[in-house]
């Protein structure tokens, strides 16, 4: 191999390399979705409280006009996090402040209320099985764990509203509706769960930006022993 070819490919090798520190280094240095640990904050074996909410815009950090799902930790603090940790075969009381509106859905699917106890979500009280999402005001998320078959279908606010929420986290002062369900959790292991709702407003089919971010519009049940 002549002087040239020989030079060109250790200068493909640096590029290479420095292309792989570089990527590295970024990864390292981006911010990660910290986990929220609720196996210590009750009694061993007692149920868990789960409360989250969806807010159309977190209006903080570094993308603000991402919609967003935020969580509130066992001290009652509301955190941007979508990784939480959760004992094994154990009931979680979980409550959604849905903050966000709706529409009706591409997938009538996603309206069906499963996995949960007696295949029930609560709205506002009211127990529904199937949200028609025709009708009223529609769906704007779904809080859904694929490989365990639950999936809430999260039924928005009024479209006419105008007291709203756009900064997270969201006062209950702010228009929302309250869901309620119960699920028990599976044996260990991580389980991811995200919203089916394309609801990333500004990309291509609604599906890009907080839709495939974890930390938004999904993350993970880290189901502990
Ligand atoms: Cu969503």
């Amino acid at each position: 191999m002549s002087f040239g070819g020989r030079l060109s490919v250790v200068l493909g090798l640096f590029v290479i390399a420095a292309g792989f520190a570089v990527w590295g280094v970024v990864g390292f240095l981006l911010p990660t979705t910290p986990t929220i640990d609720f196996t210590s904050a009750q009694a061993a074996g007692a149920p868990v409280n789960l409360t989250v909410q969806t807010v159309p815009s977190i209006g903080f950090g570094s993308h603000p006009t991402w919609v967003t799902y935020m969580v509130k930790d066992p001290s009652g603090q509301w955190q941007h996090a979508t990784i939480w940790k959760v004992p094994a075969h154990t009931r979680i009381n979980l409550t959604i402040e849905q903050y966000d509106s709706g529409s009706p859905l591409r997938n009538q699917q996603w309206g069906l209320v499963a996995g949960t106890t007696n295949g029930v979500e609560t709205l506002n009280g009211q127990a529904i099985h199937l949200y028609d999402s025709n009708s009223g005001n529609g769906v704007g998320h779904t809080f859904s764990i694929p490989t365990i078959g639950i999936s809430v279908p999260l039924v928005g606010i009024s479209g006419d509203a105008t007291n709203t929420c756009s900064v997270a986290p969201c006062g209950t002062h702010f228009d929302h509706n309250v869901i309620k369900a119960t699920f028990v959790t599976p044996g260990p292991g991580e389980y991811p769960w995200q919203c089916f709702v394309p609801c990333g407003l500004g990309f291509l089919f609604g599906n890009g930006g907080p839709m495939s971010a974890v930390g938004y519009m999904g993350g993970f049940l880290d189901v502990t022993a």
